[in-house]
């Protein structure tokens, strides 16, 4: 199986390719650094340039004279053009065409970059690495390089061409080797691919660690049950994930699955209740629709999609090749698999059709102070019947509010404004809850067995940097996070790569990134930071957006990363773009209240989820000498929304930072959702700004194998004679010393101190290993070897 897999057409050409590079890999020798003085060489030997022509796109020519900063460049197409000689660059040799890893270029620029993955990417290999990051170019279209032939084929090394399989496959191994829990961190912008990334990822450690065979199928299915209620249509991408998501595959010793967990992160609420044009709300409305059996959707009371106000309002009701109604009984299968029993899902319809059908209710406005009172037609019986509240109960709920007045409570009138509000924000508490106590039911599932070491694989897949014509609290809080993971990004694979290499002496050029410390301390600088800025206004009565955006204004204008628009407008200068923000509802969002007559409704239902909702929501937020009124007239204070993702990231970041992380960067090639299609303005984009390119240059020259004594003692001790590997560190690092030189004899290798230069001793033609072992280094204990393969 695994060699069918590997003459499969894909692997057959990458191999070939590979074998022919190296046996010419000698005869490219130029530098990238030696280009400028190099024109003439370029012209002299007729080698291959890019040109950046007017329209900013590249195309490949010959130098044919220079004068002055101006040069004549005969193009490939025929034409022949002048240009400055700045938008030259050198261009790689044919037979470097199409490299797997772009490190073995001999020209890093920016259109070579560009054009080795477009020459990729045009023959269905969408994946390249770029030193340490596997970049995965969307394909739109099915690639055929899945399955269990592939599967095995990675398994047993048939190939090592670039795959999402063959990181899965390092993660699983290094956590068995190292004992060490693993992370694969998965970004990229919105529509990217990220999300089916992750559940390659999934699939191929399932394959690995499958052994009862229950979990690992059940951890499978939760992506079809989280994507039904987690994701949407947006204008970015069909099947949007709306939440973060993190799953942790926990193992058993002998590399078993014994258990998973999720954690989620901010699920959209207000998509259940407001959509721009041409999107959808959750998946799931539209499929229990379509899809529900005659019985059910008469117990539901339910009709067709285009009928329900929340669904029909962006006149999107489909998504050209989804078929809803069949999405919908793969998700029932899903949700018996992972033992979420029929009378739950009944319940958790019930819900979704109260939602539906809290969006039709509808107000009648009474006197002119445009007090109302709800109608009562067939969406509120039908509304409280689902969620089993009496209807006089929800009509009260929803037109009026309890407020305290000394000892009594009042009752007081609401505008239609406040009642549409009010009405809308049960509709999303409902929908959170219902999505938290999912992944809830889903959790106890899978929960971790006895048999577990504590060792896991976790896969992060969160929602995309997006950036739309309207941007709102909503991609505020997404992009914050792609800020964050882009923080780990940078520091992993950046910061503290260089930083190792400073403080163990060895001699290195440093590379320039670009920090984005100072976008993540606009968001997070306490008091003066968006987040607190943003508390402190929603803390005051009287504050609206328009007052806080000129707070923000006010006091943020001389960060770099900020600056305020025309009237409630501001906007932030992410690492992956520059986005516009509207503050109309960042207050409100933010705030996310739930009223204190909501908590006393659903506890009055006699249906189990409401009233699950509503005590779990009163646990959560229910202070000391706060229910005057039963359950409080003021309504219930909490932390706000902004701040409690703070916390999440957070904690997510620390969980990250204990793990050996493997980054896989998604890229989107076109904005229209086709196969076949590179944009490279918007590809160059992306790599530009996550910092892709810097990281191919440290990898290029730097030592990606790094060990502590200790661990390549533990690795390689065996190749000492007398097999004993010792303890303390001073002989630890003469046995290095010894089994180095053994080495030497079987890998090439060359064995210097760091002090002495590497380029004098590091790397030759013929070398396919170069070590440095740092005994200069500050740490005693934590000395390294250092090994550059070649
Ligand atoms: V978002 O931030 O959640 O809006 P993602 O998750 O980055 O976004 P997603 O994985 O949903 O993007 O990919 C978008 C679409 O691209 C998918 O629905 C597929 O149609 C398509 N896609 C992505 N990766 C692959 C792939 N490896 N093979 C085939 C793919 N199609
Ligand atoms: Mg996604």
């Amino acid at each position: 199986k695994a060699k069918k897999a590997a003459e499969c057409p894909y692997l057959v050409e990458e191999r070939n390719r590979k074998e022919k590079v190296a046996t010419v890999r000698e005869e490219v020798k130029i530098g990238e650094g030696e280009w400028n003085n190099n024109i003439d060489y370029f012209i002299n030997k007729k080698l291959r340039v890019w040109c950046r022509l007017l329209r900013g796109q590249w195309e490949s020519g010959t130098i044919q004279t220079t004068s002055g900063e101006e040069a004549t460049v005969s193009l490939s197409n025929g034409n022949v053009v002048k240009v400055p000689t700045g938008d030259l660059f050198p261009a790689n040799p044919h037979i470097l065409e199409g490299v797997d890893d772009l490190i073995q270029l001999s020209y890093l620029n920016e259109p070579s970059v560009l054009h080795n993955l477009q020459y990729r990417y045009s023959r269905d290999l969408i994946y390249s690495k770029a030193g340490p990051i596997l970049i995965a170019v969307n394909p739109f279209k099915d690639v055929k390089i899945y399955g269990n032939d592939f599967v095995i084929a990675y398994r047993q090394k048939v190939t090592d061409s670039p795959h999402v399989y063959a990181i899965a496959d390092t993660a699983y191994n290094e956590m068995m080797r190292d004992g060490v829990n693993q992370s694969v961190i998965i970004s990229g912008e919105s529509g990217a691919g990220k999300t089916e990334t992750a559940k390659f990822a999934m699939q191929y450690l399932t394959a690995l660690g499958g052994g009862s065979g229950r979990i690992e199928y059940e951890v499978l299915q939760t992506n079809c049950i989280l994507e039904s209620f987690g994701n949407a249509k947006t204008s970015r991408n069909d099947n949007s994930s709306r939440f973060g998501k993190l799953i942790e595959i926990h193992f058993s010793t002998l590399g078993k699955i014994c258990g998973a967990k999720i954690q989620t992160f901010l699920l959209e609420k207000s998509r259940v209740v407001q959509l721009a044009d041409g999107e959808r709300s959750y998946h799931i409305f539209y499929q229990l629709c379509a899809g529900a059996p005659s019985n059910l959707k008469e117990r539901l009371h339910l009709k067709l999609a285009q009928q329900y106000n929340y669904l029909n309002q962006s006149e999107c009701l489909a998504i050209d090749g989804v078929d809803d109604a069949q999405k919908f009984h793969k998700l029932l299968e899903a949700l018996n698999i992972v033992q979420i029993c029929k009378e739950d899902q009944e319940h958790a319809f019930a819900m979704l059709a109260a939602v539906l059908w809290l969006g039709n209710i509808s107000f009648k406005v009474i006197d002119n102070e445009n007090h109302v009172l709800v109608l009562a037609d067939e969406a509120l019986s039908n509304a409280a019947r689902l969620m089993n509240c009496s209807a006089p109960e929800l009509m009260l709920a929803l037109s009026t509010h309890k407020i305290q007045a000394g000892k009594d409570c009042i009752t007081k009138k609401l505008t239609l404004r406040q009642a549409t509000d009010r009405r809308d924000a049960l509709a999303k508490f409902i929908y959170a809850s219902l999505f938290d106590w999912l992944v809830e039911q889903i959790n106890e599932s899978l929960a971790v067995g006895k048999l577990c070491t504590g060792r896991s694989i976790s896969i992060i897949d969160i929602y995309g940097f997006e950036s739309f014509k309207k941007n709102s609290f909503e991609q505020f809080c997404i992009n914050y996070a792609n800020e964050r993971l882009q923080q780990h990004f940078n520091r992993h694979l950046l910061k503290l790569e260089q930083e190792e290499y400073e403080l163990d002496g060895i001699d290195w050029t440093k590379v320039d990134f670009e920090d984005n410390q100072e976008c993540l301390n606009l968001f997070e600088t306490k008091p003066l930071g968006l987040l607190s800025l943003l508390d402190e206004e929603s803390n005051f009565p009287r504050a609206t957006d328009l007052t806080f955006a000129n707070k923000l204004k006010q006091h943020l204008n001389a960060n770099p990363c900020f600056k305020g628009e025309r009237g409630r407008a501001f906007s932030i200068r992410h690492y992956a773009g520059e986005v516009l923000y509207d503050t109309n509802g960042f207050l409100e969002k933010n705030r996310d209240p739930l009223h204190s007559d909501f908590i006393e409704l659903l506890s009055s239902c006699s249906c189990p989820l409401p009233n699950l909702f509503a005590s779990k929501m009163l646990n959560q937020s229910q202070r000391p000498g706060s229910s005057p009124c039963q359950f409080g007239t003021v309504d219930t204070p909490k932390q706000s929304v902004g701040t409690k993702f703070k916390g999440q990231l957070f904690k997510l970041m620390n969980q990250l930072e204990n793990t050996t992380p493997h980054f896989i960067r998604c890229i989107k090639p076109n904005s229209k959702q086709l196969p076949g299609m590179y944009e490279e303005a918007l590809v160059l984009q992306q790599l530009r700004c996550c910092g892709v390119l810097e990281v191919v240059r440290i990898s290029r020259s730097g030592y990606p194998t790094r060990m502590t004594h200790q661990e390549f003692a533990g690795r390689y001790g065996f190749l000492l004679l007398d097999n004993s590997v010792p303890q303390d560190p001073l002989s630890i690092s003469v046995a290095i010393q010894i089994t180095l030189s053994n080495l030497k004899k079987y890998f090439h290798i060359a064995v210097v101190r760091s002090e002495i230069a590497r380029r004098k001793y590091g790397i030759m033609a013929n070398e396919q290993m170069a070590a440095i072992i740092c005994l200069q280094s500050g740490k005693t204990y934590v000395v390294h070897v250092y090994m550059a393969l070649f």
